[in-house]
């Protein structure tokens, strides 16, 4: 523990104090470095409204970890939460379906994106090493030196910081990683999807209760045109439409979405009420996702960039967030093992953690496909179904995808590789079955055959002596 000393010393800026920044604020600050966070937004726990996208989350075991790093895991999960057990399918003819998550009564929780940053943004603010710097927005870095300028906003004057480590923590659109861009051997690449999404709400009843069962993740699965529904503490739901850019726009009349609704969401318009769809639809502005994936996520000792900024990934998995926060959570482990030596600790990192965020990347993209081709609830249902069956049938063999990703801390990218083996056990196993199935049934047929051989011999011989009798008799 002499090291800690030389920790101490350090300075790390940590740029974006959203749900990873904040996290990783705390975690750092608790190994004793001198903590810097900067953020271009205000303090939003003094804000009324604060902009930005999907107000609430699906928080599951890999999130909860990281919170749970920093003691904050039981007041996010016991006293915010909402479990949600089971999703919710909603047919087009109204009808509903529940399917459990899980059979030991794990689930998913809806938490509010805002609670949970200011939650984090107030346990960081409590140690006496972490200093906030709210309305500094990062313009460039010089990622070898660690010589970042902002502008202050409220002062709109250019400040000039300096850090031993830079973590960058800004988000799908990252500043930090658009400089790493600039370096040989950095790879990038994203992609834009077709779809957009757009938040509606449905609002609480006149009596102040939720006004769909609340311990679901409600899905209305319509093949290219999809909705979720996420419940809130004050009793209203977050409603996410997911669909084609150009369907969007070429919603451009009350009349025109009313219509939309009648066909693909009659439920909804009761649920969200006429006038309010009306009036939020067009007053709220639909909005792109994107995927990124890039490597390394480090430049020698001095940057480093986590959650979106290193893996923005498409909302189909409900695991963005959880795998920001697992970043913090295995880059504290590496630290552990390196002794905080950050020459060692940065390309370590990189190196774990690129194939299980790029697996992750995959698999949201995959779901969001997947999802897309499922034209309706039944089918939806039926591969749920079918899941379940196999999980049933070979216990501790079959664990669904969905449920190694959500209810486990699997790496993912070996999620994938145990997917692959288990469709592997169930195709031979099919194989197997099919086969002995075929040999029993020749068999069987075989014996079946001899048997009504037999038989019609016999049948034929005796109708032949009964006949040859007649004749001998009549004559
Ligand atoms: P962000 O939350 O984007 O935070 C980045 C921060 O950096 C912000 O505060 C920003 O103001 C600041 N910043 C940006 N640029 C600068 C700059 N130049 N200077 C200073 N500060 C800067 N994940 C889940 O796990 N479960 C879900 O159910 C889920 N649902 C989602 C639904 C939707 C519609 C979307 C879009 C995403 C969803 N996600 C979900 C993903 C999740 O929102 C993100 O993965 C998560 O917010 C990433 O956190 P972050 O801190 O890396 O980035
Ligand atoms: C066949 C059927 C193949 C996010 C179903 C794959 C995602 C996928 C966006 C749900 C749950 C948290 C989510 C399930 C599948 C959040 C999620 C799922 C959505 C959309 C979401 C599930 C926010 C994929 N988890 N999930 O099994 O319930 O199944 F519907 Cl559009």
């Amino acid at each position: 523990m002499e090291d800690r000393a030389k920790v101490k010393d350090k300075k790390i800026a940590v740029v974006g104090a959203g749900l990873v920044g904040s996290l990783e604020a705390c975690m750092l600050a608790a190994r004793g470095y001198e903590v810097h966070l900067y953020e271009y937004r205000g303090d939003i726990r003094t804000m009324e409204h604060v902009p930005g996208r999907s107000i609430n989350l699906a928080m599951s075991i890999r999130g909860r970890t990281g919170l749970g790093a920093v003691g904050l895991e039981e007041k996010v999960i016991k006293e915010h939460g909402i479990p949600m057990k089971a999703r919710m399918i909603h047919n087009l003819d109204g009808t509903t379906r529940a399917i459990p998550y899980n059979k030991d009564g794990k689930c998913i929780y809806s938490v509010g994106r805002r609670y949970v940053n200011e939650v984090l943004l107030t346990r960081a603010e409590e140690f006496p090493n972490v200093h906030i710097h709210f309305n500094h927005k990062l313009l460039t870095t010089e990622l070898e030196k660690g010589v970042m300028t902002f502008l202050d906003t409220s002062t709109n004057q250019e400040v000039t910081a300096k850090a031993d480590l830079v973590i960058g923590c800004d988000g799908a659109y990252s500043n930090v990683r658009k400089q790493m861009m600039k370096k040989p051997w950095f790879n990038y690449s994203q992609q834009y999807i077709p779809h957009a999404y757009m938040e509606l709400c449905i609002p609480a009843t006149p009596d102040g209760k939720f006004a769909m069962p609340p311990n679901y993740l409600h899905i209305w699965p319509r093949g290219k045109f999809m909705m979720i529904a996420l419940p809130n503490q004050d009793k209203t739901w977050t409603v996410t439409l997911f669909m084609p850019h150009d369907i969007f726009l070429s919603l451009d009349t009350p009349e025109a979405l009313l219509d939309f609704f009648k066909i693909h969401y009659p439920d909804a318009i009761a649920l969200i009420g006429k006038e309010k769809l009306v009036k939020d639809f067009f007053a709220n502005k639909s909005l792109p996702m994107i995927s990124v994936k890039c490597s390394p996520y480090h430049v020698g000792s001095t940057c480093l960039i986590l959650g979106d900024a290193a893996h923005a990934m498409v909302p189909f998995y409900g695991q963005g967030m959880n795998c920001g926060m697992e970043d913090c959570v295995v880059l504290n482990e590496i630290m552990n093992k390196y002794d905080d030596d950050l020459e060692k600790v940065l390309p370590a990192f990189s190196e774990h953690r690129n194939p299980d965020a790029e697996a992750i990347v995959d698999l949201a993209m995959y779901n969001y496909v997947e999802m897309r081709d499922l034209v309706n609830s039944r089918l939806f249902l039926l591969r749920k179904k079918w899941d379940d069956l196999l999980s049933r049938l070979l216990p501790g063999t079959w664990v669904p995808l969905y449920t190694m990703v959500t209810f486990s801390r699997e790496r993912y990218h070996l999620c994938i590789s145990k997917k692959k083996w288990q469709d592997n056990v169930v195709a031979k196993i099919v194989k197997f079955c099919s086969v002995a199935g075929l040999v029993a049934g020749f068999l069987f047929a075989k014996t079946e055959a001899a048997h009504t051989l037999a038989n019609s011999f016999l049948h034929q011989v005796n109708s032949l002596a009964t006949k040859t009798l007649a004749v001998v008799d009549r004559s």
